[in-house]
């Protein structure tokens, strides 16, 4: 049998690498127009949650302290009470450390409420299953108690990564705010359940 140059293995075995690496992100999208497409990064456990991702100072990390939801499938188990503190699921499942709607099927809402009132810079929605039916992110004015959209967009199939995050980043914002509301639309792919483990509101004091 011939052997095959041993710079030749080296090259052949770079080439495989560079392109099982190019495979690991999978996003399937459906009717999204570029630039409605979110950033998507996968997590390493509580690592990333935590990561410092504003250089500035005074930017404020917060995990939800509570939460509502217009339905649950369960409760304690996958109530809207699930999606409150650091991501808490296990893995990329359907784990009922995560908030999960009645119907699998349906259009719902989830509310989060911060500690501290932020001008907004980003929301990170960790999501443990059947990524990303999030259809609308708004956060309210609590002296009008207005909710003011931040991030609107069809339901997309996220194969890979899993669990997901997105990321909303929020610009002209000009009011303090500590609440969120995230619509999961589940009508339309057929996925079942879009399963939500936690959320962080990310801000600063001073107005931008
Ligand atoms: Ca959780």
């Amino acid at each position: 049998m011939k052997r095959i140059p041993h710079h030749l293995s080296w090259y052949i075995l770079v080439t495989m690498v560079v392109f099982l690496s190019g495979c690991s992100a999978v996003i399937v999208e459906d009717n999204l127009q570029p630039e409605q497409i979110p950033a998507a990064i996968s997590r390493a456990g509580d690592e990333l949650a935590t990561e410092k991702r504003f250089l500035q100072t005074g930017v404020i990390y917060q995990w939800a302290v509570s939460a509502e939801a217009n339905s649950e499938f369960s409760s304690p188990e996958w109530s809207a009470e699930q999606a409150v503190g650091k991501p808490d699921s296990p893995g990329c499942g359907d784990y009922q450390f995560s908030w999960a709607s009645a119907a699998s099927d349906s259009i719902d809402t989830l509310i989060v409420r911060f500690p501290e009132l932020v001008y907004p810079l980003e929301i990170i929605i960790h999501e443990s299953f059947n990524s990303d039916q999030v259809t609308k992110v708004e956060v309210q004015d609590p002296e009008r108690l207005g909710y003011y959209t931040v991030l609107q967009k069809n339901p997309i199939r996220v194969d890979r990564p899993c669990p997901y995050e997105l990321i909303v980043p929020v610009e002209g914002i000009g009011f303090l705010t500590n609440t969120v509301r995230i619509t999961v639309d589940q009508s339309q792919l057929g996925l079942g359940w879009n399963e939500i483990d936690a959320v962080q509101l990310i801000g600063t004091k001073g107005e931008e």
